[in-house]
């Protein structure tokens, strides 16, 4: 049978199938092929003996949360305490692309804004509308509601940028199952593994939020470059095919900043993370 490991508990994984739950063990050939399961996984497994058979290849694997085949990442970006940053919004684009899951940005906390910061933070969030990205307010809680179904869903963002608070106005149940998690794991005793897709709105939401780490330094320069879908419209406008926009000659995006249809952050950003590590 074939089914999606939805929870980890040791070695102990429960794979949904059907609606069915079923707790498998992996067998020792994972350990000798040093890959072991991971929540998230599509496996085959054998429902008699409660084994796991097969991996099916994944489409892209987390650190943190350790969950494989993510389909989206949902940055919850504060406008206002914590103060808006394009570099940090930039860097989690660049990581949450080059792991091939979607990125949907859900901007909080305008109502903090005065008038006159708010027609700043509008024009950025126009901007990445209009190069692709699925943007929402927290306010628009009908319209996120209808993100989540058959997508596995991981929740990212700042400390104190509203992620909690969000949740909470989604899925009321969802708090309820964290609490309980928590509580049977028992809090701050590290003695179990422990990962979990909790269902929501149609969809699964792994348990914890992601990318607390958001090293770019593992990421080629070209995959930075390349996560920039606003430069992809131009790239072939460079002198050269491989163009680093850097300090090449005849360069379109350094252009295209120039006559502002490409936003300096943007550009700035991009500069900073190919530099920090030293391509
Ligand atoms: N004014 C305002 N406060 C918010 C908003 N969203 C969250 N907060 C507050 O910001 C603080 C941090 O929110 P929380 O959800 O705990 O953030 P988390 O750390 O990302 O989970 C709490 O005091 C929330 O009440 C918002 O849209 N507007
Ligand atoms: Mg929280
Ligand atoms: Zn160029």
């Amino acid at each position: 049978m074939t089914g999606r490991i939805i929870k980890q508990i040791s070695n102990d994984y429960t794979v949904l199938s059907d609606s069915m739950q079923y707790v498998c063990k992996a067998r020792g050939k994972f350990r000798n092929m040093k890959v072991s399961p991971l929540v998230g996984d599509i496996v085959e497994f054998d429902s008699e003996n409660n084994y796991i058979l097969k991996i099916e290849k994944r489409k892209n694997e987390l650190v943190r949360p350790q969950v494989a085949n993510t389909d989206q990442a949902i940055l919850i970006t504060s406008v206002k305490d914590p103060d808006f940053s394009t570099n940090l919004l930039d860097k989690l684009l660049t990581v949450i692309e080059y792991n091939s899951i979607k990125p949907v940005i859900i901007f909080t906390k305008m109502d903090l804004l005065k008038e006159e910061e708010k027609e700043q933070i509008e024009s950025y969030i126009a901007y990445y509308k209009k190069i692709g990205y699925a943007c929402f307010y927290n306010t628009e809680i009908d319209a996120i509601k209808n993100i989540f179904k058959d997508k596995i869903s991981v929740f990212t963002g700042q400390s104190g940028a509203g992620k909690s608070t969000l949740l909470n106005h989604l899925d009321l149940d969802l708090q309820i199952k964290t609490a309980e998690i928590s509580k049977a794991l028992g809090r701050g005793k590290h003695t179990t593994r422990h990962t979990e897709l909790l269902s929501m709105l149609g969809g699964m939401v792994a348990d914890t939020p992601g990318f607390s780490s958001m090293d770019l330094t593992t990421i080629p320069a070209p995959a930075i470059r390349d996560s920039f879908a606003d430069f992809n419209l131009y790239r072939d406008m460079c002198k050269y095919k491989d163009c680093m926009h850097d300090k090449e000659d005849d360069c379109c995006i350094k252009e295209k900043v120039k006559e502002g249809s490409i936003l300096p952050s943007r550009y700035e950003n991009y500069l900073k993370f190919i530099h920090e590590r030293k391509y």
